[in-house]
């Protein structure tokens, strides 16, 4: 069988973990063909404050996916985009992604549709309608975090009836296959995965324990998991949702672990372990289990 292709369409720091960096290697590490557009390219991620770099705009990606194009190099099983800091940008994303599909009308789609988190937005809000009404009906999977479900749906979402009720908005806005990355419950976390089926659905959830810390590229590292393993499962959303959270599982903690030597006097914040987990995200040992909501 020949190696999965897979194009991916994010951030790249050079020191750090955010982006392309989260992505690329995990994707890599689970045998794909990892084709990268940096839609950025910064020294760091923006959580440290200060950073220089340069942004590619709409232009200069058409410009690269012509290049492609030309040499019959857009022959994609799987596409990945995250964060997107332009309307322009986000536009020319859905034009890649029509291209795509129309070489392969197969190529699964996964759409992070990065808006921010814990109640602030870190891109333009004027990005949400965009999400809602021309990215949604291209994408097959999106992994929107609380925050971006509650912007993408419109709704409150605290409890599980509000999950199984914003899902299905999204749903009918055409994506069939939503995964709230996660919801915060006083002592755990849950994952949903919901799958439009026919007229009905699928809805499987898995919960992990807490790990402190709030790691930066922590979302993209599990929707770039997440993709890989839904195409290694052979399309088995509970299979990939549980390989993926026992991969982030060691992840977080190993860097966490690290969070607690690193000398105090560095203010930098600590970085995704991901190196050092290579094993771990390779042949995760999963002991998790995704239960029918
Ligand atoms: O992980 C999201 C992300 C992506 N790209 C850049 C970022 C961040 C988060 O800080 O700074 C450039």
């Amino acid at each position: 069988m020949s190696t999965k292709r897979v194009l991916s369409i994010q951030s790249h720091v050079v020191s750090g973990y955010v982006g392309n960096k989260s992505a690329v290697f995990p994707l890599q590490v689970l045998g794909y063909e990892v084709d990268f557009i940096n839609s950025v390219q910064f020294s760091n991620h923006t959580g440290y404050g200060q950073w220089k770099g340069q942004v590619l705009n709409d232009v200069d990606l058409d410009d690269l996916f012509q290049g492609l194009k030309m040499n019959n190099l857009t022959v994609y099983d799987s596409l990945l985009t995250g964060y997107v800091g332009s309307e322009s940008f986000l536009r020319k994303i859905c034009q890649v992604v029509k291209d795509i599909k129309f070489n392969n009308p197969n190529c699964v789609y996964l759409c992070d549709p990065v808006l921010g988190d814990d109640g602030h937005f870190y891109v333009p809000p004027s990005l949400v309608p965009i999400y809602v009404n021309e990215v949604l009906p291209l994408a097959d999977i999106i992994t929107p975090n609380t925050f971006e479900i509650q912007n993408l749906s419109g709704m409150t979402v605290r409890t599980e009836s509000d999950v199984l009720e914003a899902t299905q908005i999204l749903h009918d806005k055409g994506v069939a296959t939503v995964v709230l990355s996660s919801l915060d419950f006083a002592k755990e976390i849950a994952t949903y995965v919901s799958h439009r089926k026919g007229c009905g659905r699928q809805v499987w959830k898995v919960i992990t324990p807490k790990i402190s810390g709030k790691f930066t590229g922590s979302g993209d590292l599990f929707s770039a998991l997440f993709l890989g393993w839904y195409s290694k499962m052979n399309q088995d959303l509970p299979k990939a949702l549980t390989a993926t959270l026992t991969s982030m599982g060691k992840v977080l903690q190993r860097t966490y672990e690290y969070s607690k030597i690193v000398p105090s006097t560095s203010k930098a914040p600590t970085e995704l372990q991901l190196v050092q987990s290579l094993d771990d995200i390779r042949s995760p040992c999963v002991n998790l289990e995704a239960v029918t909501v």
